[in-house]
């Protein structure tokens, strides 16, 4: 049985430092770090110590679920986390065929390394990449996919020690066959209503309220066109009023006939992440270094 890894869960403080710890160890077995974020919260699904963690390794950042995402405001994320010793593609890891770009993304990362190797009369071996990021970003997903089969991830369970196993891509690029599970950025709480937005934090954990309406009012004022297209009703600021007009336009009534709000709130949600209001990216482009 797979285990689910879950935003919430074993993130006690101790965990954090065995994560950090265990890492920083698998890190020195590998060149370079491809680390996955979600492409609708690129900030919101980054853990706020990577880059402490893996120092100046050179680093591929991917942003998932690409599909879900506003394409022009990947393509305006992709610029902006972009620099020197981090390339950035963004993947629907589900369905686009990412082996090729994967693997030139990260021999141009790799490129001096390789050249110096060459000029030293060392034959290049295939460059070591290890994938990171937060629970739920397609970490599974993305090494399965890239590693053509299922691999076995019998070392997801702490406590297990075993030998590190690689995932050949091809000849140039291996991967560990197991992630690196990071922790988000708990301290912020709009990072919580971010990861609850997308579906990563489990609904029992959260005030459905605050989440709804918090998601409404950002709809409202960035997608205005994408509640009409879904419940055709005429767009207003206040997001308790939208609601109301999503419960009228449903017929979701309570029993004493008034009209049930919290029914239209976890409506909304639930299309929310089934795609059905379209793709959204959640995160504006903030100025502050904080962003990268
Ligand atoms: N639509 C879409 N779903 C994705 C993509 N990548 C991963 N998923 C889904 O996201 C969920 C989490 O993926 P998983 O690989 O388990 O994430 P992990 O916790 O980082 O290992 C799964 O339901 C995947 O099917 C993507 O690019 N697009
Ligand atoms: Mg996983």
């Amino acid at each position: 049985m797979e285990m689910k890894d879950d935003i919430y869960i074993q993130w006690y403080p101790g965990h954090m430092t065995k994560a950090k710890r265990e890492m920083q160890e698998k890190l020195k077995m590998v060149d370079m770090v491809i680390e996955l974020r979600d492409a609708r919260v690129p900030n919101a699904s980054k853990n706020p110590m990577l880059e402490e963690i893996i120092q100046q390794k050179p680093r591929l950042i991917i942003l998932s679920k690409k599909d879900k995402a506003n394409a022009f405001m990947t393509t305006r994320w992709i610029e902006k986390l972009r620099n020197a010793h981090t390339r950035v593609l963004a993947i629907n890891i589900l369905q686009d065929s990412f082996h090729t770009q994967v693997i030139e993304e990260s021999q141009e990362l790799m490129k001096e390394k390789i050249a110096k190797m060459i000029r030293r009369g060392i034959r290049p071996r295939a460059i070591r990449a290890m994938v990171v990021g937060i629970p739920n970003v397609g970490k599974s997903t993305f090494i399965n996919r890239i590693a053509r089969k299922k691999v076995a991830q019998t070392g997801d369970r702490p406590g297990v020690t075993r030998s590190l196993q690689w995932v050949k891509v091809n000849q140039a690029l291996e991967l560990l066959d197991t992630p690196g599970v990071l922790w988000p950025k708990f301290e912020d709480p709009q990072v919580g209503v971010l990861l609850a937005v997308t579906g990563a934090i489990r609904d029992e954990v959260l005030p459905l309220e605050e989440i709804s309406v918090w998601a409404m009012r950002y709809l409202i004022s960035k997608y205005p066109q994408q509640i009409c297209d879904r419940y055709h009703i005429e767009v207003e600021d206040d997001p308790y009023e939208m609601f109301k007009k999503i419960a009228e336009k449903r017929c979701f009534f309570l029993e004493n006939q008034k009209l049930d709000h919290k029914r239209a709130m976890e409506t909304f949600l639930r299309e929310l992440r089934d795609d059905k209001l379209g793709s959204i990216t959640w995160e504006e482009l903030c100025e502050d270094s904080e962003c990268a």
